[in-house]
């Protein structure tokens, strides 16, 4: 580039198209309204199309216009003009419209006040609040920047199991510094709003929503916020789930919450999110069902600023289940994706695993309520029911490790996120070529060694941990690990045991007409297709069906001798996985490498714990011998058992 001309038209005239340009290699920032008459014939452009975030590239006469109708959008192509050419794109003949198909493009942090993060496996909440509000780290603008370059619009700064504090004068305060940081990258502040803080920091004897003190409460309060953070963009909310306060503690309804909510936030244009991830200790009823059970009979009673935020699966962010069937069972309701970026089940920060894999398989899930095509990509993005708004929230997980994310090869996750909630559509290959070419270089060796393995990681994972649909097979409280022989006491659906079901008989949770029937949840074609033994994908048997454990799989195995096999070809693909990085060495700097292959050994490691001590504990059910090419555990059953994690990263203290 010879010049660089930014255009923002803050000068009240029109950027005359012979003026700036095209003098050879310039580039061209600036907004369609201060373009004058001399570039429509250049550009051809019906700016409609761009609408309030997208942006316009074009290479003219050797030079190169950004435009787009307002400064986000300007932001957005010029991040991506930069990484289009960092991925080696030639600018001869580049042009590029791109708009975000999704609204609200989230992320949720758990990180709680004090610092500690739930879930998190990257050190501590980046939110120091201590010194907040005068002191602005400039790792917030350096956060705040990475998000506007992947397209994040708004994030929840605290965790949805919430501290009612946060929305005190001390806490908003500080917040109104990080949203002032956010706002300059088209960030909005959500904070999370705990049901009983009328009577925490408000003092009244009740939360009830149906109450006119505790609805004023809330119309001051947010008010109140709105003087702090004039462009906040409303609450997320977790009520009456795993014990957190919510309308039913009055016997009052999920609408009735939100809508109190909703009330108070629509005079400013803010939104209410309100979390669908409910399951109740008292009721008998399969968990997968609950949700759906108790959302899907409110459909079209939530006033328009209310999301209800919908897990991508029906128990709990797992290596993988089927689609949550809340996708597309709510025509009148915009139901927001929530997907979890950080890895509480899929290996803390120490595993490489590539979710945008996972959430693409999600994305692209046909629900087929309104016939084949009406996939939860379709739902998300609005465009099936024609929402009027849609969003996709992310859990975060970025720390204050030095490199974000605990894992490097985790940022990568962050990045996918922010690329399918832009475009739902994307595709998982193109973003990983994409990501190893942004991150690493475009040495097409590299990317011909890294991008295979990034594909293959998530499939790994789902084998060494839960193959063949079985979920939920964590050791309790913090997740670190295989627990399948977990039974406390206590919550039932918080038991591995309640979910695999294994006995001499079998193994698998029965979702048919013959158990639980939450096959009836999907639309009529998917019951079919998941129900019948014949037809239901291998990937998600033991979800659906409690199974003999000489029941035959598609290759021919036995039940037993197939599950044996799955989590030996784990194993086997992340040795492959060290294999490829080892070939990747001579490639990529030293300390890439040596950091990357440490994590490495520790994946290897605990996916051969997974195996072991997952089939020693299986095999006591089946009376099976391991087959061929599974090696024989080196340690007994009890020596897993006895394996204790107080200190496991991410836990709340009251969990254990
Ligand atoms: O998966 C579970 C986690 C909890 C989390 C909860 C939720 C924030 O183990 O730590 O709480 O989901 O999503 O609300």
């Amino acid at each position: 580039m010879r010049s660089i001309w930014v255009y923002l038209g803050l000068l009240n005239q029109k950027l005359n198209f012979s003026d700036a340009m095209m003098k050879d290699n310039s580039l061209v920032v600036a907004k369609v309204s201060s373009l004058n008459e001399g570039w429509s014939l250049k550009l051809g452009l019906d700016s409609e199309k761009l609408g309030k975030e997208g942006f316009y590239i074009k290479t003219i006469d050797g030079s190169v216009l950004v435009t787009a109708n307002t400064d986000i959008g300007l932001l957005y192509g010029v991040f991506r003009l930069l990484q289009s050419i960092q991925a080696g794109h030639d600018l001869k003949d580049f042009q590029m419209l791109d708009t975000p198909t999704v609204d609200l493009r989230m992320l949720n942090h758990w990180d709680n006040l004090d610092r500690t993060v739930e879930r998190g496996y990257a050190g501590f909440s980046l939110w120091n609040w201590q010194k907040l509000p005068e002191y602005i780290d400039q790792r917030y603008i350096d956060y705040a920047r990475a998000n506007a370059s992947i397209g994040i619009n708004g994030t929840s700064l605290t965790n949805v199991n919430a501290n009612a504090l946060v929305l005190t004068p001390m806490y908003l305060e500080k917040a109104a510094a990080l949203a002032n940081v956010f706002r300059k990258y088209g960030i909005k502040v959500y904070l999370t709003a705990r049901f009983s803080a009328p009577m925490e920091i408000g003092g009244l004897e009740t939360a009830d929503p149906l109450n006119a003190d505790v609805q004023n409460w809330w119309i001051q309060k947010t008010r109140e916020i709105y003087k702090w953070i004039p462009d906040f963009g409303g609450f997320l909310v977790k009520a009456n789930s795993e014990g957190q306060p919510g309308p039913r503690n009055y016997g009052r309804t999920h609408v009735d919450g939100a809508n109190m909510l909703a009330k108070a936030v629509e005079p400013y244009g803010g939104v209410v999110i309100w979390r669908a991830f409910v399951y109740s200790e008292e009721d008998e009823t399969d968990r997968a069902k609950q949700a759906y059970s108790e959302f899907v009979p409110y459909d079209g009673k939530f006033m328009d600023n209310v999301l209800v935020q919908v897990k991508n699966d029906p128990i709990d962010f797992q290596p993988r289940e089927p689609f949550h069937p809340m996708f597309g069972a709510m025509p009148e309701t915009p139901l927001m994706m929530e997907f979890q970026i950080t890895q509480e089940y899929l290996g803390f920060s120490s595993h490489l695993v590539f979710l945008p894999k996972l959430f693409e398989e999600v994305l692209q899930s046909d629900t087929y309520v309104q016939g084949k095509g009406s996939t939860v990509a379709k739902v998300v993005d609005g465009s099936l029911h024609d929402k009027s708004i849609s969003g996709m929230a992310g859990v975060s997980n970025i720390g204050n490790d030095l490199n974000w994310t605990g894992h490097p090869f985790a940022q990568a996750n962050w990045f996918g996120f922010g690329r399918l909630a832009w475009n739902p559509e994307a595709k998982a290959s193109d973003i990983a070529e994409e990501w190893i070419k942004l991150t690493y270089s475009q040495n097409q060796e590299l990317i011909d060694l890294l991008k295979p393995m990034l594909l293959d990681s998530r499939e790994a994972v789902v084998n060494y941990m839960n193959p063949l649909g079985l979920h939920h097979l964590f050791d309790t409280g913090h997740h670190y690990g295989s627990g399948p022989w977990v039974n406390n006491p206590g919550r039932p659906d918080w038991n591995p045991t309640y979910y695999h079901n294994a006995d001499a008989n079998g193994i698998g949770f029965d979702r048919t007409t013959t158990g639980s029937n939450a096959l009836e949840q999907y639309s009529k074609e998917l019951a079919e297709t998941f129900g019948n033994l014949r037809t239901c994908p291998e990937e998600y048997l033991l979800w659906f069906h409690h199974l003999p454990w000489d029941y035959t799989l598609n290759n021919g195995n036995t039940l037993w001798d197939g599950l044996a096999l799955k989590y030996q070809e784990g194993v086997e693909q992340v040795s492959e996985m060290i294999a490829t990085w080892e070939n990747a060495r001579n490639i990529i700097a030293d300390n890439q490498y040596k950091e990357v292959k440490m994590l490495l050994d520790i994946q290897l490691k605990e996916a051969k714990w997974w195996r072991d001590a997952s089939l020693l504990y299986f095999q006591t059910f089946s009376g099976k011998e391991l087959p061929d090419g599974v090696p024989k555990p080196k340690k007994d059953l009890e020596y897993y058992k006895s394996l204790k994690f107080p200190f496991a990263p991410g836990i709340r203290p009251q969990w254990d």
